[in-house]
């Protein structure tokens, strides 16, 4: 197998790439992102690359390079420059933090993810909600990853919290301390070319379960003293790493928010029971708040939805409003300014100043 294909490379990148302007730049993947400079693979091993003025100037942040692309880069000595960005199979983004209705790419290109919760202090069923809900907007599978499954007495009850959830994925206990408990999953879920990347809070252990799947430390873990510190993020950047048994990890920063954003005129809330009752309600359009005749509301008076996934519904489907009348206040505004700089420029034809 070629190198490239080992990371992943496969017929929809090189229809792109065919059929690209730009016969004479060879495809790469980014592994990582440090400021300007990217970290590639290419054909011939890694080569350290930074993006052309071109790409800079003519794409939107969203459109540079992440970890898990596939570019177009062209070679200059010892050095890279990356002029193109092959189309994405997928991205996982979020809402930029502190932002009101941007998005961010995170990584591109994913299989599935893995949220990665700690058993110790950081289970949080809302929390787990939110990714769910993301993922499945950006179109990534979710595997649920409950980790320090050593820590408490009985991980199974927790497991069973997750599982009781009703969402379509797996929901596995591990601990980064115990081999066996990883190879049970590993062996199943992990699959060569595959891309898989670590989500969760900082400290639940995504680094310590990676260095122990490379069977060697790689990526720095946080120490025991102070983990329990909020503070402290040990993971800086997102790193693709390709493990033995062939399939990609990307370790990432914890995150401390992950805001959802929303589709354009999607509506997305996507829990099985939910998009299931949702046509059964009286009214089309309705909010699954307090209409009469409402399906869902009933199912959670009968015990059928669960309380938790229900109030998590409610919670992101208003953030989700939230952050789709900014965007089209935004729109507004760019077409009202628009529509100013248009009048402008006739009255400096029409005033010849
Ligand atoms: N008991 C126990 N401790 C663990 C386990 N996994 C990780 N830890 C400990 O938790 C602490 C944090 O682990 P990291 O791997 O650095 O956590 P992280 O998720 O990579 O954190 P960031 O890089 O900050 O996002 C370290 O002290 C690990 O030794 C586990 O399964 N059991
Ligand atoms: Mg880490
Ligand atoms: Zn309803």
């Amino acid at each position: 197998m070629s190198t490239l294909q080992s990371y992943g490379w496969n017929e929809h990148f090189l229809h792109h790439f065919n059929s690209s302007l730009y016969q004479d730049a060879e495809p790469a993947r980014v592994l990582s992102i440090q400021g300007f400079k990217h970290l590639l693979i290419t054909e011939a091993g890694p080569l350290e690359a930074q993006l052309s003025g071109a790409l800079i100037h003519s794409r939107s942040p969203e459109e540079y390079p992440k970890v898990g692309d596939w570019v177009l880069v062209k070679r200059y000595d010892e050095a890279g420059i990356i002029i193109e960005t092959l189309p994405r199979i997928n991205e996982l983004s979020r809402k930029a933090p502190g932002s009101e209705s941007s998005r961010q790419v995170l990584a591109a290109n994913i299989d599935a993810a893995f949220i990665v919760q700690g058993l110790d202090r950081d289970y949080n069923l809302m929390r787990l909600q939110r990714y769910m809900q993301q993922l499945a907007l950006c179109n990534i599978q979710p595997i649920v990853l409950l980790n320090k499954a050593d820590l408490v007495a009985d991980p199974e009850v927790f497991r069973q919290e997750v599982v009781a959830l009703g969402y379509d994925c797996p929901v596995i206990l591990t601990s980064a301390m115990d081999e066996t408990l990883q190879e049970e999953w590993v062996s199943r879920y992990l699959m060569p070319e595959c891309t898989y990347i670590m989500l969760g809070s900082s400290g639940v252990g995504k680094s310590t379960l990676l260095n122990s799947l490379l069977g060697y430390k790689r990526q720095e873990e946080g120490a025991t003293s102070t983990a329990n510190n909020k503070g402290r993020h040990t993971t800086t950047t997102r790193h693709l790493f390709l493990l033995s048994n062939g399939s990609m990890i990307i370790d990432a920063p914890g995150m401390r928010e992950f805001g959802i954003t929303a589709e354009d005129g999607g509506e997305g809330i996507l829990h099985p029971l939910i998009e299931e009752l949702a046509p059964l309600c009286r009214f089309g359009d309705c909010t699954h708040q307090h209409e009469p005749g409402c399906a869902i509301v009933s199912a959670v008076q009968n015990g059928s939805l669960p309380e938790l996934v229900y109030r998590s519904y409610v919670k992101l489907l208003r953030e989700q409003y939230h952050f789709q009348t900014n965007e089209m206040d935004k729109r507004r505004i760019e077409r009202q300014h628009g529509k100013i700089t248009r009048q402008a420029s006739k009255h400096r034809k029409d005033w010849k100043y």
